[in-house]
């Protein structure tokens, strides 16, 4: 039985998943979740995934959520030498970048990327404080271990993630060239995986669109986020 992802197609979660999907070589039917309609807030969906987000994939009627818990899971399904070690300290790096990924750098680049563009909020200076933090942060670790990928010298699941909240910071112009290790190994990436970068690429695309002509979001009744009312 073929995997089906449930994903929306400038979702960076969604895009990391789906890379990992490809590197693997996997079959899967892709299952575009509508954001703007709202369709992963239906009681329907919240049977997926209690969370109502976006991404979850099905393995056979095996339902996860959460980015990285499918990434760990594809990768010790379908195991790869090098996308998600066994060595106990790779692995662990791997991890902890995945965490990181979670609780503070995709964490502050959605909040300040992402939310104002989908949602009834502003880019502040504390939120860009924050964003210049996690890069700063990111840049260290690049630092401390010295290697060409975020975790060991090959990519791992942990830059999946990473290469997709960078991308939201690309989707607004935004540069980061003050972040030298951050910057050499995000077009280190993209030239080295260009198949992988496509998928990130069109997901880009459409969030650099609604930067620049945020999407009519008005009829959305949304559990926690502000909506923005039509002029
Ligand atoms: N921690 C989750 C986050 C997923 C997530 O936030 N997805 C967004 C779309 S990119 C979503 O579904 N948001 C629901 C909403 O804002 O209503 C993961 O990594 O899978």
């Amino acid at each position: 039985m073929p995997l089906t992802l449930y994903s929306v197609s400038d979702g960076p979660p969604s895009l990391a998943v789906q890379q990992c999907l490809k590197y693997l070589d996997l079959d899967y039917t892709l299952v575009n979740i509508d954001f703007g309609l709202g369709e992963h807030m239906t009681e329907e969906y919240a049977k997926k995934n209690p969370q109502k987000e976006i991404p979850v994939l099905d393995d056979d009627g095996f339902q996860l959520g959460e980015s990285n818990a499918i990434l760990q899971y594809l990768a010790d399904k379908y195991p790869n030498d090098t996308l998600y070690p066994k060595h106990v300290k790779e692995r662990a790096l791997v991890n902890h970048r995945l965490c990181f990924n979670l609780s503070t750098y995709y964490r502050n680049i959605s909040e300040y990327v992402m939310a104002p563009i989908f949602f009834d909020y502003q880019r502040t200076p504390l939120g860009l404080k924050k964003t210049k933090m996690a890069l700063d942060i990111f840049n260290t670790y690049l630092q401390r271990t010295g290697t060409k990928y975020a975790a060991t010298d090959n990519i791992t699941i942990a830059d999946f993630q990473l290469v997709t909240a960078t991308m939201c910071l690309e989707a607004i112009d935004f540069d980061i060239s003050d972040y030298p290790l951050v910057k050499k190994w995000y077009e280190n990436y993209k030239r080295e995986y260009p198949e992988l970068w496509k998928i990130v690429e069109a997901g880009m695309k459409e969030i650099n669109a609604f930067e620049k002509n945020p999407p009519d979001l008005s009829h959305m009744v949304h559990p926690i986020h502000p909506v923005r009312k039509n002029k």
